[in-house]
């Protein structure tokens, strides 16, 4: 069972969530006759009226009837309602459903009103158990599963009418299309952290989180087009079987596929049917109504694929903003099939049919559409149908691995990863580069000189900070401990706890610099003999599996520095999330924070009257001079450092003096005089903030302390 904090929440925060979830079916079928929610248009569809009362009949079946003496409403509706229980005995088959016109639908809505009446007063009298909170949100979660295929059933029967009748006025959505951005996203690959990690409700489906590796890889910013679909028609799309694999191409055959569902040629033009009428197709709008078959012939036409789900997920945990539609639009198909993730355990009892039976010959879309009900949808959610389905509200996001590079600049894709992440962020609106890249050898060295200057004030209070509590948390540790330190330059700070903790078993700095981490392995090992050192290079948002020589005690990260500030704030939760998963369970983690403070003695921190902070922001277009053969004219760019009140931040900008273009590679960029290159965000924290931080990523606080101004702060963090 996934558990969930809820069941601390009062009965009365129950029985409200209760009724709102509850409220949105009714009104869905408020403007419907009982013919329209009575007759059933295909086998894959339900009548609106046995939507209605099925999922009354789930919270009796799953949670009421559990209750000593429990007398149901009616022992008949508990076999006309179950939908695919087999552990609760003989039930209406599927394709029967549109025969039941009896119970009335006044007497279905009379059901959900008892069921309403009965649940609300349990709710309010209960203090639940773990498991009967799960089974409560399970159940207002499958109620909102059944509000969109209310939905997706009550279009199938409108497209079947000749009349092509409008279900409602408008179509129903909770929000507005987000316009397109353009373009392919690139990931570098590497190892993912997939999965629910257990804060809050999800389907047993989404769990364990576990890890997954992944080649680099592009994702489209949006979603595939009713107009792209129309190239994909007007191209023979439906004609050609070298696009379709072979069992979509006998379905095409044996049901005349020549467009997607609902689609029809009117005249010159196409039109499609939706929740409001027959409309039509708009050209931007996304594809919907497609099936896996055919969005994987589209992919394939394009000279593209779909993404695995793992790729969709990690791209929506890391860069969520850079896409359009990744929920709330439609559902996307992706290449993976719907298996159990490793470990996998059903819910236990009758709910363990809920969904594991299902775990074969599916695949997996992500995101969620226009008619999934508002907070109903996650970033790990699981949605699946079967290859030739087309009724669900379903399109799709392109793919692409990377393409391979004529003229790799180096064995080890490193400058390659560097080439291509530059030219896709200043080929944004406003244009962007990650603090990533700053650390070559040079910026490395640059930011040692920064560590001295009069005007960064965050290494010496860390420093001195460290020193104080150093002692009193290093008791913690236990033995045969091993330190994990993330972005760890120079390991200058390193030696403050290697000092305070001389039974350290072994050290494992992470790095992207790997002339940083050679220098300071060299001087580590060094100094402290009897310690195993173990170092990383690479980038610590695709954490790579701990080397085997790690201790068998307690794991302690270190992240000091406020190197988490040059995070996104989203960035920063998933990051500590996958460190919490990488260090294991009782592992500890000290955590450097900057906080907000008086901007001008932030602003001074960043633009030092010597220029070195400057020298260090030019570096980014210096070394792409120097590994990427760009001609960047570093000089005409000038240092800028802003805070930013909103966002609790400094940021770092490059900004051109004079209009210009540079070229790297075969790509050219042109740069508008007084345009910027955002080069760094530092964010500033509040002990809140930082509390807040942990909380989301699973950790606790388990001691905090701040220095004397200008003040930084350190966190001990405890993964229990
Ligand atoms: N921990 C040191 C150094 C901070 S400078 C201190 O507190 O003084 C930030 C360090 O993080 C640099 O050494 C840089 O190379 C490294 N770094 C930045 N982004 C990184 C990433 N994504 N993955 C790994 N290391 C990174
Ligand atoms: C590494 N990082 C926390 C530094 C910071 O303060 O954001 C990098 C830096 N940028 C400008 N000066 C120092």
């Amino acid at each position: 069972m996934t558990s969930t904090a809820a069941v601390t929440m009062s009965p009365h925060f129950w029985s409200e969530r209760y009724r709102s979830v509850r409220a949105a079916l009714p009104a869905l079928a408020a403007g419907l006759s009982p013919e329209d929610l009575t007759a059933q248009s295909m086998p894959d569809c339900s009548p609106g009226k046995w939507h209605l009362a099925h999922a009354s009949w789930f919270f009796e079946a799953m949670i009421l009837s559990g209750q000593p003496d429990y007398v149901p409403v009616d022992p008949q509706f508990q076999i006309l309602f179950n939908s695919y229980y087999d552990a609760l005995g003989e039930r209406v088959a599927r394709h029967e459903r549109g025969l039941m016109t009896r119970p009335s639908l006044e007497a279905v809505l009379a059901y959900r009103h008892e069921i309403d009446r009965r649940m609300t007063d349990w709710l309010e009298r209960t203090v639940m158990t773990d498991q009967q909170a799960y089974l409560v949100e399970l159940g207002l979660n499958h109620e909102q599963q059944h509000q969109e295929l209310f939905l997706m059933d009550m279009l199938n029967l409108m497209s079947r009418s000749p009349l092509d009748p409008a279900a409602y006025d408008e179509e129903p959505r909770h929000s507005v299309s987000e316009a397109a951005k353009g373009g392919t996203v690139w990931f570098d690959g590497g190892l993912a952290m997939i999965g629910h990690d257990g804060e809050g409700f999800a389907f047993d489906n989404e769990s364990p989180a576990h890890r997954q590796w992944l080649e680099p890889f592009g994702l489209a910013a949006d979603l595939v087009s009713q107009g792209d679909w129309l190239s994909f028609i007007a191209d023979g799309g439906y004609r050609r079987p070298e696009l379709w694999l072979a069992d979509g191409w006998a379905r095409v055959q044996a049901e005349d596929w020549e467009a997607p569902l609902y689609w029809r040629q009117d005249g010159d033009g196409w039109s499609v049917m939706a929740l409001a009428g027959r409309r039509p197709v708009t050209p931007e709008a996304a594809v919907r109504h497609i099936s896996f078959y055919e969005a994987d012939a589209f992919a394939r036409w394009s000279g593209k694929r779909l993404p695995t789900e793992a790729e969709w997920e990690q791209a929506m945990r890391h860069r969520s903003e850079v896409f359009s539609g990744a929920f709330g639009e439609v559902w996307q198909w992706t290449a993976s099939g719907y298996d159990a993730y490793p470990g996998f355990t059903p819910t236990p009892g009758t709910a363990a049919e809920y969904n594991g039976k299902f775990m074969a010959n599916q695949k997996v879309l992500r995101g969620g559409s226009f008619a999934t009900p508002e907070g109903h949808e996650r970033i790990s959610y699981r949605n699946f149908f079967y290859p030739h389905q087309r009724w669900a509200f379903a399109g799709l996001r392109l793919a692409e691995d990377q393409a391979p590079s004529p003229k790799a600049p180096d064995q080890d894709g490193a400058a390659t990863r560097f080439q291509r992440d530059l030219i896709a962020g200043l080929s944004k609106t406003p244009k962007t580069a990650s603090p990533k890249w700053f650390y070559d050898a040079h910026g490395s060295e640059l930011f040692e000189q920064i560590t001295r200057l009069p005007e960064y004030y965050p290494t010496r209070q860390e420093a001195a900070l460290l020193r104080r509590v150093a002692p009193q948390w290093a008791e913690r540790f236990g033995p045969n401990a091993t330190l994990v330190e993330f972005g760890s330059g120079a390991s200058e700070k390193t030696r403050v706890v290697l000092d305070a903790a001389p039974d350290l078993h072994a050290y494992v700095p992470i790095d992207i610099s790997a002339a940083a981490l050679e220098g300071a392995v060299e001087r580590i090992s060094a100094a402290y003999p009897g310690l195993t050192v173990a170092p990383l290079v690479g980038d610590f948002l695709h954490m790579p599996p701990l080397p085997d020589v790690v201790g068998t005690g307690r794991r302690i990260g270190f992240f000091p520095g406020s190197t988490i500030g040059n995070l996104e704030p989203d960035e920063a939760v998933a990051f500590l999330r996958a460190a919490r998963a990488l260090l294991g369970p009782g592992s500890l983690f000290i955590l450097g924070v900057d906080l907000v403070k008086e901007p001008a003695v932030l602003i001074a921190a960043y633009d030092d009257a010597e220029g070195v902070t400057a020298a260090f922001n030019r570096n980014l277009l210096a070394r792409a001079n120097r590994e990427l053969g760009a001609d960047f004219d570093v000089e005409a760019f000038a240092h800028k450092a802003v805070w930013n009140t909103e966002a609790q931040r400094m940021e770092m900008h490059l900004q051109a003096t004079r209009p210009m273009q540079a070229r790297i590679g075969d790509t050219v960029i042109a740069f508008e005089r007084g345009e910027t290159i955002h080069t760094e965000n530092s964010r500033k924290f509040t002990e809140a903030a930082v509390r807040d931080l942990a909380q989301a990523a699973g950790w606790t606080e388990l001691a905090f302390e701040a220095g004397p101004a200008p003040s930084v702060a350190l966190a001990l963090l405890g993964a229990d």
